[in-house]
């Protein structure tokens, strides 16, 4: 996979790329992320990215030509592409979204600050905005982070075992169990006996029981029909957290 980032803060996106899975993923090829500074695509002196906006209003715009330039240089340098705007205006990132993503083969993601980008931009190269959730932040490139990160650990071979992605929180709408390692008492706790008897069948009910129980209390609108009919059957407790079936 090759990813493209244009942003006017190129510097800010070092120590995350360069680190853990993404670090690992680029090293072994698995996936290509390159940083473009949008300043180099202006042409005057001052190397203006920005302008005020017509109409008034306060605040600065990105001007369309640096990202017209930067875009087109990408694209036809490349094959197929989707190119998406961070915004707080755009489609919710869920994991759904990011599992589509993920099988992109090339993706440029566009950071924006200040009031924006000019909406022409938006209309001719832009194929989806992204938000990372219901906050405003000073600009697009944590968002591109979150993003990245979200997608690459997804990438075939980028997690040693691709098995622990496939079972996160959220991959089949659940929250995740607890967890346990040594000691097997701490501060006089004493992990759950079903984690210790080797029973590994007993372990896996106990797993799912644990995460359709967390997921009752914290976020029951995320429980699907299939999780709430196990719950009703098998785990009479949840129903006293979630008495409204949601959905
Ligand atoms: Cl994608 N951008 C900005 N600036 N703020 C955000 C966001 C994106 N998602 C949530 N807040």
């Amino acid at each position: 996979m090759q990813i493209d980032i244009l942003t006017i803060f190129p510097e800010m996106f070092e120590g995350p790329f360069n680190q853990s899975i993404v670090e690992k993923a680029q090293k072994a090829g698995i996936v290509r992320i390159r940083i473009h500074d949008l300043r180099n695509f202006t042409e005057d002196r001052h190397r203006t990215v920005d302008d005020t906006p017509y109409g008034g209003g306060g605040g600065m715009v990105f001007r369309p030509e640096p990202l017209a330039r930067a875009l087109q240089s990408l694209i036809s340098a490349e094959g197929p592409h989707r190119t998406i705007f961070l915004t707080p205006e755009g489609r919710p990132l869920t994991q759904r979204l990011t599992n589509h993503l993920s099988l992109e083969p090339h993706l440029i993601l566009l950071c924006g600050h200040y009031r924006g980008i000019d909406e022409r931009i938006r209309t001719l190269y832009v194929n989806e905005e992204v938000s990372i959730g219901d906050y405003v932040l000073s600009g697009g490139e944590l968002p591109a982070m979150v993003l990245v990160d979200a997608i690459v650990r997804l990438l075939p071979g980028a997690i040693g075992n691709f098995e622990s992605a496939q079972s996160d929180s959220f991959q089949e709408d659940l929250l995740d169990c607890p967890w346990y390692t040594r000691p097997r008492v701490f501060e006089g706790m004493p992990v759950p006996d079903v984690l210790v008897n080797g029973n590994h069948r007993e372990i896996a009910r106990w797993r799912r029981r644990q995460a359709i129980l967390r997921t009752a209390e914290r976020r029951p609108e995320l429980l699907d029909r299939e999780a709430l009919s196990e719950m009703e059957t098998e785990i009479p407790e949840a129903r006293a957290i979630t008495p409204e079936a949601p959905r």
